[in-house]
This record gives C-alpha cells, structure tokens and sequence, in this order.
C-alpha cells in the first residue's frame, strides 16, 4: 500500500515536470458551405484542414520538451518575445484562427446594445466602425490580420498586424483584447476573390456572428478591469 502510494507520488511529480501544453483544433462550429457565397467550401476546407491545422501541428512541435513554456494560449501570447519565431507564428496563427472561425456565422445576428454603443462611442457608428477595420485589412501590406480590439482604458479600437501577430501579443504594436480579427492572409479569400480583397473585405460583414463578438467584448472589458 505504501508503496502504491509513492508511486502515484511520483507519477504525479513526473507528469507535472514533464507536462507540456498540447493545442488542439476545436471543431468548425458550422459546415465549411454554410459561409457561401461569402467564403467558398473549398477555401473553408483547405482553410481549416490545411492551414490552421499546421500552425496547431508546427505549435505544438516548436513546445516540444518545452516543460516551462506557459501552458495557455494566451499566457504564451504575452510572452512571446521569449519564445522562438516559430512559437510566435504558429501560436499567433492557432489563435488568430480559432477567433476567425468563432466570429463567422451564417445566421443573421447584431451587436448587442452595449457594443453598438461602445463602436458609437468609438467610431461614430457601426458603418464607419466597419470601413476603419476594412482600411487596415486593406492597406496591411502582404500576410496579416485586421482587428478590432479593447484597448488597455478599455475603448474599442482598430489596427492591423503583419503575419499572424496579434495584439495580445507582447511584441505587438497595438496591445489589448481582439474582439473580431479579419484573416487577410490571400489563403483566406484568393480561390474566390482572386486579387480583390476589397471585395472580401466588403462581403465578411455578411457573416459576422455578432453574438460571439459582443460576448468578447464583454469578456474583454472584464479581463481589462481584473
Ligand atoms: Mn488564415
């Protein structure tokens, strides 16, 4: 018995020593056609099952026998500038990606009060909220993401970043809590938008699932106050 009882001491030791975080894909929470006309099945699919899924495999290969690395997204996020590049590309790319999914759907939904009043207060109101997110999306030059973010006083904000950056990220010019993050990568519009992202830019906001990001909001104002 007493031996028993040391080797589960032990067991639990080792596994907390050797412990490494494991990121893994969530499930779509729709079909890969049910975006279309606005995001293609196959650009979802490949989307989903090529790209995402090698940021969460090249992820978790670049934390290998990295025992003391931050065990959450988000705490590896913040501290990225620690981390090697391939930890910041593939850990910004599976959470960038994870958010990009979350805050599409095919239903048709709208900001909840409090965020129109937040984007009011912010932008002016939701068209011009859009068209400032539309802007950075399209001037951010090659690879990278449009975002819409809770700032550290807690307004809402816009900025893009290159790559799969994000502004949790410590390294990050614009630092605060997405809310909504535009893919602006060519992978996510090129089969059926070719060069023209303006016009992807134009048609996501047919498929914003606003209940998910006026939750975010809120989740964020609550982190920024903690
Ligand atoms: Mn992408």
């Amino acid at each position: 018995m007493k031996s028993f009882k040391s080797l589960f001491l032990f067991g639990m030791v080792f596994i907390s020593v050797f412990a490494q975080a494991q990121f893994s894909q969530k499930p779509l929470p729709y079909s890969k056609e049910s975006l279309e006309p606005y995001i293609d099945a196959a650009t979802m699919d490949i989307h989903y099952n090529k790209h995402h899924a090698a940021y969460v495999t090249n992820l978790n290969k670049a934390l290998e026998g990295k025992t003391d690395a931050p065990k959450t997204i988000e705490e590896l996020l913040a501290n990225v500038s620690k981390c090697s590049p391939a930890v910041r590309n593939n850990g910004g790319g599976h959470f960038n990606h994870e958010l990009f999914w979350s805050i599409l759907s095919a239903e048709k939904t709208a900001p909840s009060p409090k965020l129109e009043k937040a984007i009011i207060d912010a932008f002016g109101d939701v068209n011009a909220m859009k068209e400032a997110v539309n802007k950075a999306g399209l001037t951010q030059f090659g690879s990278g993401w449009s975002w819409l973010y809770v700032n550290s006083d807690g307004k809402l904000a816009v900025c893009s970043t290159p790559n799969q950056d994000n502004p949790l990220m410590d390294v990050c010019q614009c630092k605060g809590i997405p809310v909504l993050g535009i893919d602006v990568w060519e992978h996510a519009y090129y089969l059926k938008y070719q060069n023209k992202r303006a016009d992807y830019l134009n048609n996501i906001w047919n498929i914003i699932n606003w209940n998910q990001v006026s939750e975010n909001y809120e989740m964020a104002l609550r982190k920024i106050n903690m």
